[in-house]
């Protein structure tokens, strides 16, 4: 899968692209990232990328004639992408299932918004979808640009080595995880659960379980409506709700 990135930044995202999972995943030709400075396609010796908004206010708004330049040549050069992504915080809300969607796209471009904003026209015309990666403001799509590639990369075949690992994924799942241990079995007067050093299987894989539909009714409930669980968790949601509403009145 190919990706483009079009920023003032280029560094920012090439060093959070050296190394990890996903620096490795690039070396090995799973994921073809191309880094674009937003500068190299201004015409003016100053290499100005912004201006000031029309109609007066505060701030700067980025100009549109580079962004479209960029993804111009991109298409010439690497082929039209699949998907132009506006990173901004008007856009709509990323996801696991819109990072399996994209997954499924053989060549997306990220452009990184930036100031106030971004020229109504990139939006209008370049642009086929804009994404939000929460509800806050960051001072750039840098960050957002790296967490769409990120989420999105570790999806495809061979980038996360146990495939067991990328399917037990809270949000593939619709529950959260159990917690983890690992040695030492006590540790500062705090032991590791019982049921995890007793070797039985059956009795881990229940303690697991109610582990799992715990943290997730107390912490997003909502979720629970969506989750794909079996016969056996069903039952526990439904003891856990129970011991819920005999303790506390609603
Ligand atoms: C993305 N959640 C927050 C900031 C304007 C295109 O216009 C703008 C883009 C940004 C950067 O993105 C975010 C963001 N998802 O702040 C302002």
């Amino acid at each position: 899968m190919k990706f483009d990135i079009v920023t003032i930044f280029p560094r920012m995202i090439e060093a959070a692209l050296q190394d990890g999972i996903l620096g490795r995943a690039i070396q090995r030709g799973l994921v073809d990232v191309a880094v674009h400075d937003l500068r190299d396609f201004t015409d003016d010796r100053h290499r100005v990328v912004d201006d000031v908004p029309y109609g007066g206010g505060p701030g700067m708004v980025l100009k549109p004639e580079p962004v479209f330049k960029a993804v111009e040549t991109i298409s010439q050069e690497r082929g039209t992408p699949t998907a132009v992504i506006l990173t901004s915080p008007q856009g709509r809300p990323f996801s696991h299932v819109e990072a399996e969607r994209l997954s499924g796209l053989d060549h997306v471009a990220l452009l990184c918004g930036r100031y106030e904003g971004i020229d109504e026209r990139v939006r209008e015309r370049l642009a086929t979808e804009e994404i939000s990666i929460g509800d806050y403001v960051l001072t750039g799509g840098e960050l957002p640009a790296l967490v769409i590639v990120d989420a999105v990369a570790r999806l495809l075949p061979g980038v996360v080595g146990d495939k067991a690992s990328v399917s037990a994924d809270s949000f593939v799942r619709g529950l959260f995880d159990s917690p983890h241990y690992t040695r030492p079995a006590e540790f500062r007067g705090m032991r590791v659960p019982a049921p995890l050093l007793s070797g039985h299987h059956s009795e881990i894989r229940r303690w697991r379980k109610r582990e799992a539909v715990r943290r997730t009714l107390e912490r997003r409930p909502e979720l629970l409506s969506l989750a794909t669980m079996d016969d056996e968790e069903r039952a526990i949601l439904r003891e856990l709700i129970d011991e819920r509403e005999g303790s506390e009145p609603c």
